[in-house]
């Protein structure tokens, strides 16, 4: 017996961020290769992969013409919910991610969705992504890695939100459910 006591470590937890980009990186190539890039970045002593979904090719939602790429992954991770947007904010800015133009064509957009903590609301965050239950492309690739997630709010299962938006239902009830 050594009498060394392993150091105290914050519990860690899980979250699920979304990954979407429309435009070539000069260095990394097209948005699939930016994708595969940011998902190299996001390693880090304090986040840890656990699963990420294929990379799907999507039509863009908005006044963008280009196509995104776009993926979710799941990582393990005592970093607090701010400190992950601060992470991922870090990696956009050095993925060149041109700010303030809301909807504009980009590198790297990274989102927070869900959190094993539940919700989180603060003037800078909001999990889970408000935009979240109304987005193929954002359920899509997270169903392949977390079908069974229960959104907090919305009370569903990442699942059955995917199979909800691939139902055909009147023109106008296209909002999220919250
Ligand atoms: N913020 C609040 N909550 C979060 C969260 N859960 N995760 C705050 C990340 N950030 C969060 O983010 C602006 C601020 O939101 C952050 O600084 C943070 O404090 P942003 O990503 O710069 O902007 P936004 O409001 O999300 O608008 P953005 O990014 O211009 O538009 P959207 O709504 O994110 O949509 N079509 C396809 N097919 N695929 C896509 O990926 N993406 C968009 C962008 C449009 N069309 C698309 C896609
Ligand atoms: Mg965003």
């Amino acid at each position: 017996m050594t009498g060394a006591t392993p150091p105290d470590r914050d519990p860690l937890a899980l979250y699920a961020i979304g990954l979407g980009s429309n435009r070539r990186h000069a260095r990394f190539g097209d948005p699939r290769q930016v994708l595969m890039a940011a998902l190299a970045a996001l390693e880090a002593d304090d986040i840890e992969p656990v699963d990420a979904s294929p990379i799907v090719a999507t039509a863009p939602l908005g006044p963008s013409r280009r196509r995104f790429a776009n993926a979710a992954v799941l990582v393990a991770s005592s970093l607090s919910p701010p400190e992950m947007l601060a992470r991922l904010k870090a990696i956009e800015a050095a993925f060149g991610r041109r700010t303030g133009q809301r909807w504009s064509a980009r590198t790297l957009d990274l989102d927070i969705l869900l959190w094993s903590g539940g919700a989180w609301s603060d003037g800078d965050l909001t999990i889970p992504h408000p935009a979240m239950t109304a987005r193929a492309f954002v359920l899509d690739p997270l169903a392949t890695v977390a079908p069974g997630w229960r959104h907090p709010i919305a009370a569903r299962s990442i699942r059955q939100l995917a199979a909800r938006l691939r139902r055909p239902r009147p023109a106008n009830s296209a909002d999220a459910l919250y």
